[in-house]
């Protein structure tokens, strides 16, 4: 494990590099224990650079076992090697030279799942954001671009597929049953880009023609047996390569394309230039096995990786810090892509669940950092919501800003400006600026600044003027290392919605720019006075969610309910009623602290019937409205003094006082749905089971519920529905005999398939109440579950953290300390996984006293005994 150093990288320290390496030749001898890397590298010193400053290279835990230089074996004297830095001196004083020097490496070993390691019996390498140093002494550092040629050797009979990045150029036998294979990528890239896999794996293949008439040769590999799990990751693959040249222009670059399937890794997936290595778990799926949401994340990241060929991999990032560039552009590109492959307006409401969920909290907690930070002690813990999904709403911003038109010609001078660079947020926002003619400097703040704005409206109407006024105001609270906020450009997309449900129009406005449905705020309040406004408008603001704020308007509740029937934004419609149920919501967590019954206003319960039964709305749709806010998210909305009982209690009163009320309409709702055997991954049949699961949900509440759900259960005919009852009878009816067969009757089934098995522990890690320690702690002994795997980890412990309020937070604060064993274990082979997990305790300064007391004695224990520079650095910062 690479020990904390304390080190803190800045901004502002950012240089580039003394010597440049155009040429990177590789040489790896495959062997589990010791594996041979020769590297030999052609370098150069940058122009103006003095001949005596030394060669810094960059290493991770290793040994030096030759080193030549220009051919002939460096003096002992001119080299110091240590394992984790290599610095050479008395180089040629001019010209090129080549550096050749040896590691060796044991991938058996490697545990951290970072650099070259073994998964299942395949060698893999994750190199991003700092694996490669893990392999070979490098100037592992993203803006040092160079055109790599990688030879394999290996043992056929163990590996004999040979695969790298860019085109293949020769394989052939070696002696002792060896083979060998070379492949040569004339793309520059960064060392993080880089990527080896061997093994034994089962292929499929497809191929794709691009805009220009090129054929490439798509590969996907997986365990032998599972090939006909690969179809929709490869129809996935297709259709995103179609997609980026009619949406984008880009078109793919070199003769194959290749994604490997691997069962041990620490994220989703990483875009290595022509060899994406994947979680198995966002390859494989059929109707068996995946759930919709499984399908729908497949296609999404199979797009984002590919996506990043252009957006990462011919324009990379100059340092760490620009990790957004990439990261935030390449999720608006999979969110549009989905958009465009399924429902926009389904797709927005999860979009934006999914950002309130991850990335408010983070804004909100010790955590914030702005969306490009200033500084960092590990970069791994920056691959966050805030760099992802905050990044990628900044980009949908600028789109917003600049029209659907200058936004492209932007990305088109962007493409053309940058290929081949390592570029920065400068660059991106100066295309903009240039393709658009408009300034954005106070814009930029949305990369420079952390926390989420918060925007407050309040409006009159005058009738006989026909003027209405809005009061807006916008405030930034303070975030960790950043006390005063500086004033942001928020572009808040709004309608006036008359009694009829349509949009009035207005005449003339002043106190703010207004274009094309756009408020621009830019100072802390304007106050926007329209003209011409013919009656007394509802107001929709924040449409589509223009921006990543929290939002509060003085509103009257007969407004809302009203725009929740009513207002022709899709998205905000969705948010109207959200926004009733949260209130509802609150107020009976106030109830419950108060010892009190809490009580629903009966136009809840007609409302969510009337929407359910909207046939004019996706089915997709109205699951999405029916769903009640999360208990994390309740709990976000009130902020602190959390006692999640009392969260619990609530919402289990309105789930109930909802079925109640809607008993007869959702039951023939339900089987009304009914599922006729056949299946397609597709939205439309996707969001009809949505719904189906939705109102099961419900009716599970009602006399006769545990039945319902076991014969849901075993009349399922896919894991979506499936996966969904079992859910329902283990949550909803724990300790049922319907609920205990279910459990037992799915493990019965699926014993053999780990992924599906995820699914298991995850349902029971998320059974509310003091017992869940129990059944987590029982379940780690269960012959399924493994410590060393991150999907096995993060479904038991990682669902518990985070998906099981009651019983992760129970009030002796156990469960806590059973966490921070397992946060310490898993820090000792997997430490990027381990701060990964402790983030679950990130929002703990939330919580009522007594809670907070323990979660703080929990982390105070992990920071005493933590090692890594990973969990060193989340743990302090959630302490700070
Ligand atoms: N770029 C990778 C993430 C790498 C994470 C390193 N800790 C996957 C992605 O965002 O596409
Ligand atoms: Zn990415």
């Amino acid at each position: 494990m690479r020990t904390d150093t304390g080190q803190v990288f800045r901004l502002e320290d950012y240089r580039p590099s003394d010597y440049l390496i155009p040429e990177t030749d590789l040489t790896f001898r495959l062997s589990p224990d010791a594996t041979q890397v020769t590297a030999v590298l052609t370098m150069e010193r940058r122009e103006g650079v003095a001949a005596d400053v030394p060669l810094v290279l960059d290493g991770d835990g290793l040994g030096l076992a030759a080193l030549k230089i220009d051919g002939k074996e460096a003096a002992s004297g001119a080299y110091e090697a240590t394992p984790d830095r290599l610095t050479v001196t008395g180089l040629p004083a001019t010209g090129r030279f080549k550096l050749t020097i040896e590691t060796v490496v044991a991938p058996s070993r490697n545990e951290a799942l970072m650099g070259l390691y073994r998964s299942s019996g395949v060698y893999c390498t994750q190199c991003e954001a700092e694996g490669f140093r893990r392999i070979t002494y490098f100037l592992d550092r993203p803006d040092v671009l160079s055109v790599y040629t990688v030879r394999i050797e290996a043992d056929a009979s163990e590996a004999p597929l040979l695969l790298s990045n860019g085109n293949p150029v020769e394989r052939g036998q070696l002696e002792d049953g060896r083979h060998f294979a070379v492949w040569h990528d004339p793309f520059p890239k960064p060392s993080y880009l880089f990527a080896l896999v061997a093994g034994d794996l089962g292929k499929v293949e497809d191929s794709f023609v691009t805009m220009s008439g090129r054929k490439v040769d798509l590969g996907i590999y997986v365990e032998h047996g599972k090939e006909k799990l690969a179809g929709f990751a490869m129809d996935s693959l297709k259709r995103s390569m179609k997609w980026d040249e009619e949406v984008f222009g880009r078109e793919y670059d070199l003769d194959v394309f290749n994604i490997v399937a691997v069962s041990d890794f620490n994220m989703g997936a990483m875009e290595n230039k022509g060899l994406n290595v994947f979680n198995d778990k966002y390859v494989l799926a059929d109707r068996e096995t995946a759930t919709d949401a499984d399908f729908a994340n497949i296609e999404a990241i199979i797009a984002h990786e590919y996506f990043h060929n252009w957006t990462g991999n011919r324009i990379t990032c100059r340092d760490w810090f620009q990790l957004c560039l990439k990261e935030g552009l390449t999720v608006y590109r999979d969110h549009e892509f989905s958009a465009d492959q399924r429902s926009r307006a389904v797709k927005r409401i999860a979009e934006v669940r999914t950002l309130r969920a991850h990335q408010f909290p983070e804004d909100q907690g010790p955590l914030a950092h702005p969306v490009r930070p200033r500084r960092y002690r590990e970069i791994n813990n920056f691959y966050t919501a805030t760099v992802y999904e905050k990044g990628s709403e900044v980009v949908r911003m600028i789109r917003t800003v600049l029209g659907a038109e200058a936004f492209r010609k932007g990305m088109d001078l962007y493409f053309e400006r940058h290929d081949g660079q390592a570029a920065t947020i400068e660059d991106f926002l100066k295309v903009f600026e240039d393709a658009s003619g408009q300034d954005l400097s106070q814009f930029s703040l949305w990369y420079n600044q952390a926390g989420t704005p918060n925007v407050s409206v309040s409006s009159t109407y005058d009738a006989a003027a026909r003027e209405l006024v809005l009061e807006i105001e916008q405030s930034l609270p303070p975030t960790p290392s950043e006390s005063r906020k500086r004033l942001m450009h928020i572009p808040l997309a709004f309608g006036l919605v008359g009694r009829e449900g349509k949009d009035l129009s207005h005449g003339a406005v002043e106190g703010a720019t207004v274009e094309d449905g756009i408020i621009h705020l830019r100072k802390r309040r304007h106050t926007v006075r329209f003209s011409g406004v013919s009656e007394r408008p509802a107001l929709s603001l924040n449409r589509g969610f223009s921006a990543p704020v929290t939002l509060s308007v003085e509103q009257k509740q007969a407004d809302q309910i009203f725009l929740a029937g009513h207002d022709s934004d899709p998205f905000s419609r969705w948010q109207a009623f959200n926004t009733l149920l949260t209130d509802a919501l609150i107020d009976a967590f106030r109830s419950v602290l108060g010892g009190k019954e809490p009580r629903f206003a009966p136009w809840l319960g007609e409302t969510a019937g009337r929407i359910a039964a909207d046939e004019a709305l996706e089915p997709a749709y109205r699951a999405l409205a029916l769903a009640l806010p999360g208990e994390a998210d309740i709990a976000r909305e009130i902020g602190k003094g959390i006692d999640p009982d009392a969260i619990f209690k609530a919402r289990e009163a309105l789930a109930h006082t909802l079925a109640s009320a809607n008993r007869h309409l959702f039951g023939d709702l339900y089987h009304g749905l009914g599922d006729n055997g056949d299946f397609s991954p597709d939205a439309a049949s996707a969001g009809r089971r949505a719904l189906r699961n939705g109102l099961l949900d419900y009716l599970a509440l009602l006399p006769g519920g545990a039945k319902l759900a076991s014969a849901h259960f075993h009349g399922a005919t896919n894991m979506t529905d499936r996966a969904a009852a079992l859910a329902v009878l283990a949550q909803r009816h724990a300790g049922s005999a319907e609920a205990t067969e279910a459990l037992a009757a799915f493990e019965r089934a699926y014993s053999h398939d780990p992924l599906v098995m995820d699914k298991w522990f995850q349902i029971q890690a998320a059974v509310p109440g003091p017992q869940a320690l129990e059944t987590v702690r029982a379940l780690c002994g269960h012959p399924g579950f493994s410590m060393t795997n991150p999907n096995r980890l993060r479904a038991l412990i990682g669902s518990f953290s985070s998906a099981n309020q009651t019983g992760f937070h129970r009030t002796d604060g156990k469960a806590y300390r059973f966490f921070t064993d397992i946060v310490l274990e898993t820090e000792k082979r997997n430490p990027q996984l381990a701060a990964r997990l402790a983030t679950g305790l990130r929002s703990w300064r939330s919580l009522e006293p007594a809670r907070q007391a323990r979660a703080r004695a929990a982390l105070l224990s992990m920071a005493a005994a933590a090692q890594s520079a990973d969990l060193k650095d989340i743990v302090e910062r959630t302490l700070a």
